[in-house]
């Protein structure tokens, strides 16, 4: 089996730190663990910048993350404020208070419980350390601080953006609230918090390019399981094989791998179709790392080489993405490079066929917080992933590739995969028929 050196080494140290960072990519930050988090003091500074903005009033934040089969994750509102994977805990904060302004409550421990899902803290100084808070409380008495915290100054801020799937907890427990005390006022902060999460400091930067980069070299390692026979599902399992190898605790979306006709399929998720000579095959996939999101898309030959419509399709779609990096500056909006792309496969007559949007924000989430009608700033990083997909030509085509917007335009983060149809061609060249 004939290895790339990259992955001959990385085999022998399968290690995160065995990942190949690219020379100009940043120094990882200190990370936590368990829980792949950063120090204490990170999301202390969070917490006052978000209580700044508040002023007055006492705003409530939920952990509403989601069990999966990697364990609990966390809500990414939630972590991005304490960095605390807990269960059912909840963030207070009350700038105004006297002496002690933010509150960490935590459901009481069951011993039972935890023999299943692991042991958890007692409430004392060691914990209290390990999170940065002074005040750590069981849930029990959350009710009644809130009751006398509203008294003192009556604002109950909405933090979290609403979504229309489930009722807000939030405004759940702020109506409990005035239903106790009445005249306070019960107010939303719009796209603060959105906007923070969405701005990323240097030492987020450095984790979600090592997120990337782990990406990257899953993808190579699913490329040479690429070739005609071969089903999709053992090239989703090399990608995932080697972000797990690599640290990552899980994939940051289902693995999309389509051939052919699944390929035109926006979700294909099954991943079970043996590849055939001369089709397309779409790959979008990312892993997590330390909680924060990659999501990059290529779309290859499954023979190695082009066929002259798949080319001609295929560098219209990175026609149009290009159309839209070009554009990316701190002040334009998402929806500008949108309809920069738009524009793009409407002129050659595809329109009809580049049916989703532009793409995203990436962060803690790979729909992450962010506002696309206003203004990006630097240190937001957003896909741009145009596409065409025919139906009818058992086809589809998305290239999707994650820039940062920088103090005086933009770069792409991954940078580390062929995104060119030459460049893949010539990959697949290198890497001969066989795959091995
Ligand atoms: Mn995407």
């Amino acid at each position: 089996m004939r290895l790339f050196p990259a992955l001959a080494l990385s085999a022998t140290l399968a290690l995160p730190a065995a990942v190949h960072a690219q020379a100009a990519d940043p120094a990882l930050p200190t990370l936590i663990e368990p829980g792949q988090t950063q120090a204490p003091s990170v999301y202390a500074a969070r917490r006052a910048a978000l209580m700044k903005a508040m002023g007055d009033g006492v705003a409530v934040i939920h952990a509403e993350g989601q069990d999966d089969s990697a364990g609990y994750r966390q809500s990414s509102d939630f972590l991005y404020l304490t960095g605390v994977e807990e269960k059912g805990a909840v963030l207070v904060l009350a700038p105004k208070e006297r002496t002690y302004r933010e509150f960490l409550y935590l459901p009481s421990r069951d011993p039972e419980a935890e023999r299943v899902t692991g042991m958890r803290d007692p409430i004392d100084s060691a914990l209290r350390a390990k999170y940065g808070f002074d005040k750590i409380y069981r849930s029990g008495g959350l009710l009644g601080g809130l009751i006398d915290m509203a008294s003192r100054s009556p604002t109950l801020w909405q933090v979290t953006r609403p979504s229309a799937a489930a009722e807000p907890k939030d405004l759940e427990l702020y109506g409990r609230v005035q239903r106790r005390v009445p005249g306070v006022a019960v107010k939303s902060l719009g796209w603060t918090l959105a906007t923070m999460r969405a701005r990323h400091d240097d030492a987020e930067l450095a984790i979600m390019q090592r997120s990337i980069r782990i990406t990257e070299e899953g993808f190579l390692a699913a490329w040479r399981a690429v070739r005609p026979g071969a089903a999709e599902g053992e090239v989703r399992a090399e990608a995932e094989r080697v972000w797990r190898s690599r640290g990552s605790r899980r994939a940051a979306y289902d693995s999309i791998v389509g051939s052919g006709p699944n390929a035109a399929i926006l979700h294909y998720a099954r991943s079970e179709r043996v590849m055939q000579d001369g089709e397309l095959v779409l790959m979008d996939m990312g892993a997590e790392y330390a909680h924060y999101a990659t999501d990059i898309t290529r779309t290859v030959p499954v023979n190695g080489r082009f066929t002259a419509e798949q080319r001609m399709l295929y560098e219209l779609v990175l026609k149009a993405q290009q159309a839209a990096f070009k554009l990316v500056k701190p002040g334009v909006t998402y929806e500008d490079l949108d309809a920069a792309a738009r524009k793009v496969i409407d002129e050659a007559g595809y329109g009809d066929y580049f049916i989703h949007g532009l793409g995203h924000f990436v962060g803690l989430d790979v729909h992450d917080a962010g506002a696309y009608q206003k203004p990006l700033e630097a240190g937001m990083v957003v896909t741009i992933e145009p596409g065409i997909y025919i139906p009818g030509k058992s086809l589809g085509i998305r290239i999707e590739d994650e820039v940062l917007v920088t103090p005086t335009g933009a770069r792409y983060l991954s940078t580390g995969l062929p995104r060119t149809a030459d460049e893949i061609e010539r990959w697949f060249a290198a890497r001969g028929a066989s795959g091995k």
